[in-house]
């Protein structure tokens, strides 16, 4: 279990309905459940051939738990209306489209409202507001501004709370280091793995960061990161780093996030209907069992989602956080699923790796995992940078520490992995987010 560091700063709140009793959110979320499944109803060819397939008529929607009657989505149902078939108004009415990656295939079209807009803004000036964000903050937002939902996601959150700007976007890692400074910011916006290339940098260049750079919250999401990482982001960087969730299908950056007390991330539910499913059944679990989060839109315009299979992993918690909070919190994401490796009979997240690895004092924040094949079976080898105070000229040195690793991740994981140590500054660093896992299997 990841133990976790508490904050000092004290969460403030952007909106009342923050705090909403739990029993007029669930009414007010089985309201807008049946608005948004009657809208997709009668106006949407694709969904409302789904459901009617299912057989599912909104009249059939009574109670939230009649939501499992509903089929899922899935990216798939966004390729195949690509580009804009899914878009629920006329397209006279959509004020913004963004376009995923497409890394893991063909790319997908989200289109915005200027409503959608406007709610996105808020749930992201609430995620701030909960980190201790306020007027007067400085924000450097180092998330790619473009298709990408990142940069200007998190830009309208910090616009509505009326705290300064610095559009940075994301690169330029020695311009980003002399803004910061030059500028004063006291809040960063990137990649966990970026912000510590920035700190990486900026040691580089004769600086400490903690002092030098002077930044007080880190908004940090994009990519899983885990508790060991959250260390290392305080040691180096800024003494408040938080975690922001969120995926372009249903707005961008926004949907949860961490407020001081950091036992999950909450999840803005007026707006999204969380729930957990076994991946394999599609049953929906208990609060607290681990498997797929899947999102229900409730307050969307122009491409409203029902069940949409997110592929993360995480569980629920239900239970009042003592900020005071009633919206519930998913706890930190652990990996997608289609991220988890089988190796030699143990299911293994490159989060669990880096868990373990960024622990050791020793190791610097780069690692890669290398998946190959092994026969007719999925094996996988660790290369992880050594950090320089810690490199020896002395082999026995070196080979101690690689069995000191290997003999962590055994413990922790319960697997035997290879583990390379390599040199400082020899592995890939990233801008935006980070590639941990280099898949080798379909080479000979
Ligand atoms: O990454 C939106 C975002 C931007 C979130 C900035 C937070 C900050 P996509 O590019 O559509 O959108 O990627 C979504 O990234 O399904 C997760 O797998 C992963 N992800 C996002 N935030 C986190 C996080 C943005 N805090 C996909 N922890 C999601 C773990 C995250 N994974």
């Amino acid at each position: 279990m990841e133990e976790c560091v508490i904050m000092e700063s004290r969460t403030l709140f952007y909106s009342s309905i923050e705090m909403i009793d739990k029993k007029e959110l669930k009414e007010l979320q089985l309201k807008r459940l049946r608005e948004t499944v009657q809208i997709l109803y009668d106006k949407n060819l694709y969904f409302g051939k789904k459901l009617r397939q299912a057989k599912v008529k909104p009249s059939d929607i009574i109670k939230l738990d009649d939501l499992s009657k509903i089929p899922f989505t899935t990216k798939d149902d966004l390729r195949v209306n690509y580009p804009t078939k899914l878009v629920n108004v006329g397209l006279d009415q959509v004020v913004r489209f963004h376009v995923s990656s497409g890394t893991t295939g063909d790319p997908t079209v989200v289109a915005y409202t200027e409503s959608d807009i406007d709610r996105w803004s808020e749930l992201n000036a609430r995620c701030l507001a909960m980190m201790g964000v306020k007027r007067g903050d400085i924000i450097q937002i180092a998330y790619g501004y473009g298709l990408f939902t990142g940069g200007l996601g998190i830009h309208y959150g910090a616009e509505r709370l009326g705290i300064s700007i610095i559009p940075s976007s994301a690169g330029n890692t020695k311009r980003q280091i002399k803004l910061i400074r030059d500028m004063h910011a006291t809040v960063l916006a990137c990649t966990p793995s970026y912000a510590l290339y920035i700190a990486e940098t900026a040691i580089q260049e004769g600086l400490e960061p903690k002092k030098d750079l002077n930044l007080r919250v880190g908004v940090f999401g994009a990519e899983p990161w885990s508790e060991s990482v959250r260390k290392r982001l305080i040691d180096q960087i800024c003494p408040e780093p938080y975690d922001i969730y969120g995926l372009s299908e249903l707005c961008g950056p926004g949907v949860a996030a961490e407020c001081h007390y950091r036992n999950g991330l909450h999840v803005w539910a007026d707006n999204f209907i969380p729930e957990i499913i076994d991946p394999k059944t599609g049953e929906v679990l208990e609060p607290g069992e681990e498997g797929e989060l899947v999102f229900t839109t409730i307050n969307k315009e122009a491409m409203p989602l029902l069940r949409y299979r997110t592929r993360d992993v995480s569980r629920m918690d239900f239970d009042t956080c003592s900020c005071g909070r009633t919206h519930p919190r998913i706890l930190r994401i652990r990996g997608r699923s289609d991220d988890m490796m089988k190796i030699r009979g143990v299911n293994v997240f490159p989060s669990q790796i880096e868990y373990v690895l960024q622990r050791m004092d020793e190791l610097g924040d780069q690692y890669q995992i290398v998946l190959t094949k092994l026969g007719p079976l999925d094996d996988l080898k660790v290369k992880v940078e050594v950090k320089p105070s810690a490199v020896s000229d002395k082999p026995w040195e070196m080979v101690g520490l690689k069995k000191r690793v290997e003999d962590e991740i055994r413990s922790v994981l319960n697997l035997n992995l290879e583990v390379d140590l390599v040199e400082p500054g020899s592995l890939p660093r990233s801008e935006g987010k980070a590639k941990r896992v280099l898949d080798l299997r379909g080479q000979a």
